[in-house]
């Protein structure tokens, strides 16, 4: 017995140190960095459960071997600023860079941005091989950030002659199976071209970044992603009619989005089980050729050196505030999944702290071992993996100019450009229906979030003397133009 024992911690002690030896060899050599990113999805995945039908099995086992952060937010509820911001590592608040806007245009016009360092060149600039497809900024990325460059397709994937249900209202918004096979799609492209790489013999480390681009409307997938759910068994969001009613005017004209479907119209037609089978059939649609990658890393020679990061711009209303669509600062709209595999650690974890998608830049740095990069106004997540989350941190989401959302683990604070605000106990009330701003109990609450604004509102970087107002009616009517 006594000898048994002796041979079982001799035993466990060997396998200690082979294990310690197994990490510290990952850790001494340079990982490499692959990073997914989704276009326009909420936090409808499996593991988040903030949707109850919602298949996304590939994406559930990332998060299930990983790092999830349960409340992860962007920078602003539109494509262009929150990738602008990801990418640049600086606010919108402080860029400037409220709207939409080209690739090639980020550098335009402003001295900090003429000497940004974006997230794929910081890491060429320390002996990184850069490879990217899709959309990865607004479009694809400026010239040069990536050395080798699968670029992406114009727009948003096939669509056919005729219209099933919207486009002639003219937006790219439609829904219905189209088209025929995965492999018309421009997802699929992006995902066998990464798994090509990933088969490759690279002679550096790389960072590759893949940017798929559904569930982005239009939502056509193929059928077979429509056939996994049934749209008169499909859950609808929760929408309550009078929920603006206690919402200032200028919360309102954020949320009015002229181009995109009503819940009142949708309940009318009866579409709106449609539109958000055709939402889950995209994520499922998109969550399979993230599988794709996934699979090609295991496969890879890599798989035991690669740190995978996978994202989402911003989140998305599927009719819960009156519509469909982004650009609010509530939390359909700025909940993203985002989600760490380290390699090296077997220990999944689920982080419940607020963090935005501006640390990823300073985290996936401190991941690999670079030197910081000052100008980073995120903050590295790493330190979260082994000390205690502190539930007063705010992520902070912005839309135009001085609007800004902040929430923390209790709070969703609100402080619009005319001085207007809103404040939800999300503890109560994680639907966000009951604007708490003028409880006087709730004073401290208030006064304690207004601290952490941001400090710097830069103006708007193109046009001038935008409203949000201003800006959404422009981008209506810029969006109606081109799709002439
Ligand atoms: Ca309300």
């Amino acid at each position: 017995m006594f000898l048994k024992t002796i041979n079982s911690i001799l035993t466990l002690a060997f396998l200690n140190i082979q294990l310690s030896c197994q990490v510290s060899d990952q850790k001494n050599t340079t990982p490499n960095v692959l990073m997914i990113s989704i276009d326009d999805l909420n936090d409808w995945i499996g593991i988040l459960g903030a949707h109850p039908d919602v298949k996304t099995p590939n994406i559930d086992r990332l998060a299930n071997e990983g790092i999830l952060f349960v409340n992860a937010h962007c920078q602003a509820p539109i494509c262009g600023p929150s990738r602008a911001s990801i990418m640049s590592g600086f606010r919108p608040s402080t860029t400037g860079i409220y709207g939409q806007i080209k690739d090639e245009n980020l550098r335009k016009g402003s001295k900090l941005m003429e000497s940004v360092r974006f997230l794929p060149q910081y890491f060429k600039d320390h002996g990184y091989k850069t490879i990217g497809i899709g959309k990865i900024f607004h479009n694809h990325a400026p010239k040069g950030v990536f050395e080798v460059s699968g670029g992406r397709v114009t727009g948003f994937g096939p669509r056919p002659d005729k219209a099933f249900k919207w486009s002639n209202k003219g937006t790219s918004t439609d829904w219905g199976p189209y088209p025929e096979r995965d492999s018309l799609m421009s997802d699929y492209r992006y995902a066998y071209w990464a798994r090509k790489q990933l088969q490759e013999k690279h002679d550096r480390p790389f960072f590759m970044a893949v940017g798929f681009i559904r569930p982005h409307v239009p939502w056509h997938a193929p059928k077979k992603w429509f056939d996994l759910y049934q749209p008169d068994q499909v859950t609808l969001p929760y929408y309550l009619p009078n929920d603006f009613d206690d919402l200032p005017e200028i919360a309102k004209r954020v949320a009015y989005k002229g181009m995109m479907p009503t819940t009142e119209w949708a309940i009318q037609s009866g579409e709106w089980k449609n539109i958000v089978q055709a939402y889950l059939a995209c994520i499922s649609f998109v969550d399979h050729q993230v599988g794709i990658v996934l699979d090609a890393l295991q496969n890879s020679n890599y798989k035991n050196n690669t740190i995978v990061v996978l994202w989402s711009d911003h989140g998305y209303e599927l009719g819960e505030k009156g519509s469909f669509g982004k650009h609010t600062l509530w939390s359909e709209s700025t909940r993203v999944p985002l989600i760490f595999n380290l390699p090296w650690r077997d220990k999944k974890m689920k982080i419940q702290q607020a963090v935005e998608l501006l640390d990823v830049y300073p985290t996936l740095i401190d991941l690999t071992r670079l030197p910081k990069n000052e100008s980073n106004e995120g903050k590295s997540l790493v330190p979260l993996f082994t000390k205690p989350e502190d539930p007063s941190v705010v992520a902070i989401t912005t839309y135009g100019k001085n609007n800004h959302s902040l929430v923390n683990s209790r709070y969703r604070y609100i402080s619009y450009e005319d001085g207007s605000e809103e404040l939800y106990d999300l503890k109560d009330d994680p639907g966000e229906r009951n604007n708490l701003s003028k409880t006087i109990a709730l004073d401290s609450v208030k006064k304690s979030m207004r601290f952490q604004l941001p400090k710097i509102n830069a103006e708007w970087k193109y046009g001038s003397n935008h409203t949000v107002n201003d800006y959404f009616l422009n981008t209506s009517k810029q969006s109606k133009k081109s799709n002439k």
